[in-house]
């Protein structure tokens, strides 16, 4: 049995574009009042008319760096208040390059763990404490198959999803008895802006990621959170590996060129 998330508040970082975009879409679909967060402001205008307009919801925007502490904090607080959040999807996150560590970039390196892990910190535990005091909420974080399996080049970006995936695993200990949970998300391939953000704007190298299989949808991931948004109160899922079906492992892609 599903339950309802109409009327629901929902926050989710990183939707102004590929998997949090259609999040956004999904649980306006089922009637949740929406928090978007990203850097660009403009995105989260259009896709939070969208889910007006298609969805009759209510949207609150919050252009922020979920790398800065002190400015997320305070504007999650300003924006927020005493309202209840009862579910966080921690979705905000990106990959720079693709190189091995002798020849890596320390910029790009600080970006993806400021990013993805420190980023992700500061959004739960600006959220996590009235979750607590309230004795319910979920928090869904966005790792990656790339956090379970390693792949060349892959390093630091790897160890993000890693660690985002341990944060997930211990933060079961820490809410463990307050009726708050929390599911960690590893999708595979997903075709978004991903690649082009970790090749800087190459459009033929990020398109290439994609080609000679099926990668999923944002959507398909999207309906992924949703459905474990809507499992009743004493249902945890815990963990979740979703592929596409092309795809055995994260050097492993069946692929077939014409
Ligand atoms: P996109 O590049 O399409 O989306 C990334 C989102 O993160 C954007 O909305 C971007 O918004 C936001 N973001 C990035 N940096 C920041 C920041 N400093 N502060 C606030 N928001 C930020 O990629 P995806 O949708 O694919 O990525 C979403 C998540 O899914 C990431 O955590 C990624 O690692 C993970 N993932 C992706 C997979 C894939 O194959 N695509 C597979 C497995 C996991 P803006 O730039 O406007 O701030
Ligand atoms: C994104 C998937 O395999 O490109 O996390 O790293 S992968």
């Amino acid at each position: 049995m599903s339950v309802t998330l109409h009327g629901k508040t929902v926050v989710i970082t990183g939707a102004s574009s590929g998997i949090g975009e259609a999040t956004a879409y999904e649980f306006a679909k089922h009637g949740a009042r929406l928090v978007l967060v990203a850097r660009r402001a403009e995105r989260l205008a259009e896709i939070a008319e969208l889910c007006r307009k298609d969805h009759n919801v209510e949207v609150q925007c919050i252009e922020a760096d979920v790398r800065n502490q002190a400015q997320i904090t305070s504007l999650l607080h300003d924006n927020i208040g005493d309202n209840a959040v009862d579910v966080l999807v921690n979705n905000a996150g990106l990959s720079r390059g693709l190189d091995p560590v002798q020849t890596g970039d320390s910029i790009n390196w600080e970006e993806m763990i400021d990013t993805n892990i420190k980023g992700l910190l500061w959004v739960t535990k600006a959220l996590l404490p009235s979750m607590i005091a309230r004795g319910t909420g979920m928090i869904i974080n966005i790792a990656s198959v790339a956090g379970r399996q390693a792949y060349p080049n892959g390093n630091v970006y790897c160890a993000t999803k890693a660690a985002v995936r341990m944060l997930s695993e211990t933060m079961q200990f820490d809410v463990n008895g307050t009726g708050v949970r929390v599911t960690n998300i590893d999708p595979g391939l997903v075709e978004t802006e991903f690649s082009l953000v970790r090749f800087r704007g190459d459009e033929q190298r990020a398109a290439t990621v994609y080609k000679g299989y099926t990668p999923l949808s944002a959507s398909d991931v999207a309906e992924t959170i949703v459905f474990c948004a809507t499992r009743p109160a004493h249902v945890s899922i815990h963990d979740v590996l979703v592929m596409p079906t092309a795809q055995a492992s994260t050097q492993v892609v069946h692929k077939v060129m014409t």
